[in-house]
């Protein structure tokens, strides 16, 4: 049945008829047939003068080739109804092809700014259309809480909204209107399958023990000790979102956060962030809860009360049947096992190795390289931030994970799971910033993450785009005019995207 889901996307642009099982190809037929010693997400295809053949193990396989199959066919495919008076040629080819990352990622951050249920199904299109099949959903921040928890419903009644006189106040421009939203668990669901039709998985995020504020805003009472007087800054400023990880509510609170959470999305891996804490928090001089904690488990600095919290997490989430995953923060102190954790390096690229060393696994998200939040260029039109340098079309498609070990196909390269592009969105603000911010760049990434290192060549890329371009055009996407390439629609609608 999945497989034939998978030929009637194709079927449904065309007006095709669909038949169980075709013994000798026939005429006019594409065929999808069953090949047992392809990989996982493995396919081939066959051209010939009257068929099309197109072979694959699984669900997965079939997804992958007819998105290559689409890429075939002429641009218009790719507009949701079909267009009269297309030729639909395909070139004669035969095709065998694999990806060269399981984990091929988008992290997208809804919490400093909110994209609704249809948005997030369209970046879902996308990133099927480039075959990303991770979705790293960003769910909580400091700025936002968007997911429904029935246990308590605090958190998106206070935590998803800001404004003027709201317990979280209006920032990044958001105004003085209640600005934010949410997702209600039935759209979750619905977000779900939408995503595993196009073979995706969702790994949620809940960033704590940071980042934590509108988390905090909402259920102080449970999350916060009244009694610890600890004096911190965060990166963005914030004295007020550090989550208690010497109070045993808490835990209590996470651990029915987490059930609900881990009921929603079928994956295996749970996001908990752990990024960015500040120091100064769970002062022992400052605190008594903390103190005596301190005492108990041999707590000496910030990084071990982190530890022990993220311990602590790591068992919640094994209650519930779940692996942990986080940003590099996640390990400093050790005590994991291997195969409990998938740490996101997100910092300098060379902690990778490091982290390898370690004996964990990664998923490579490197800043400098596949931030896209941050500006292609410094030309004061640009939008985006700049802390990590410039990320503009070649630097992403420049980005080498191979360099990372000087050996080629060794233990440190079978650690590196995937890849992954990632929209924070303190300065994207709209689906239109999406577009902009994401295109030509995620394409040039989403074949870093599938092509065969031997295949990658800027120029040949450079120019093919020009072709894909006509594709995101057909679909609608407001990309970034690349400079070495001729315009194809009138310049008002291409120029920027503000
Ligand atoms: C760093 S990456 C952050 C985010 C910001 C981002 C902006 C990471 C784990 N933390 O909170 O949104 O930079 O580029």
């Amino acid at each position: 049945i999945k497989l034939f889901t998978k030929a009637l996307n194709l079927a449904s642009h065309f007006n095709l008829t669909i038949e169980d099982s075709v013994k000798h190809p026939h005429s006019n037929t594409i065929s999808y047939t069953l090949d047992q010693k392809l990989q996982k997400e493995a396919y081939r295809i066959e051209v010939n003068r009257n068929h099309i053949v197109v072979a694959a193990k699984t669900s997965a396989g079939f997804h992958n080739a007819t998105q290559t199959l689409m890429q075939l066919l002429p641009a218009p495919i790719f507009k949701n109804s079909f267009s009269p008076g297309t030729k639909w040629i395909v070139p004669a080819v035969a095709i065998s092809d694999h990806p060269r990352y399981e984990y091929r990622g988008l992290h997208l951050d809804v919490a400093r700014h909110f994209l609704n249920k249809e948005e997030v199904m369209r970046v879902i299109d996308l990133m099927a259309m480039h075959k990303l099949n991770k979705l790293h959903w960003h769910l909580t921040d400091d700025e936002g809480w968007r997911i429904e928890i029935k246990s308590f419903p605090q958190l998106t009644d206070i935590g998803a909204w800001r404004g003027y006189q709201l317990p979280l106040a209006p920032t990044l421009g958001s105004g003085p209107e209640p600005y934010g939203g949410y997702y209600t668990q039935k759209d979750i669901k619905d977000i779900v399958t939408y995503a595993s039709e196009r073979n995706i998985d969702i790994i949620p995020e809940i960033d704590i023990p940071g980042h934590a504020r509108a988390m905090i805003k909402a259920l102080d009472h449970l999350l916060v000790d009244k009694d610890d007087h600890s004096n911190y800054q965060s990166v963005q400023s914030y004295n007020d979102n550090v989550l208690s990880a010497c109070k045993e509510e808490t835990y209590q609170v996470l651990n029915k956060i987490f059930a609900e959470v881990s009921q929603l999305f079928p994956g295996q891996l749970i996001h908990v962030g752990a990024d960015e804490v500040p120091d100064g928090v769970w002062d022992i001089k400052e605190s008594k809860h903390c103190r005596s904690l301190a005492e108990k488990e041999h707590l000496d600095s910030k990084q071990k009360f982190q530890n022990y919290f993220l311990r602590r997490v790591k068992d919640i989430l094994a209650s519930h049947n779940k692996t942990m995953a986080g940003w590099e923060e996640l390990i400093d102190g050790g005590g994991f096992a291997s195969k409990d954790v998938v740490a996101y390096i997100w910092q300098d690229i060379k902690n990778a190795k490091k982290v390898i060393d370690q004996g964990y696994k990664v998923v490579l998200t490197p800043a400098s390289h596949l931030y896209f939040d941050l500006a292609y260029s410094p030309d004061p039109k640009e939008i985006g931030y700049y802390w990590a340098g410039y990320v503009d079309t070649k630097k992403a498609y420049d980005f080498n994970p191979d360099a990372i070990s000087q050996k080629k196909s060794d233990a440190t390269n079978d650690a590196i799971i995937g890849i992954q592009s990632a929209f924070w969105s303190e300065t994207l603000r709209s689906r239109k910033d999406f577009d902009y911010k994401a295109f030509p760049r995620l394409t040039a990434m989403a074949e870093v993450a599938w092509t065969n290192p031997n295949l990658k060549d800027w120029h040949n890329f450079a120019t093919r785009l020009n072709s894909h371009l006509s594709r995101l055009d057909q679909f609608g996407v407001i990309y970034r005019q690349p400079e070495w390439l001729p315009m194809k629609t009138k310049p008002s609608s291409k120029k920027t995207a503000h």
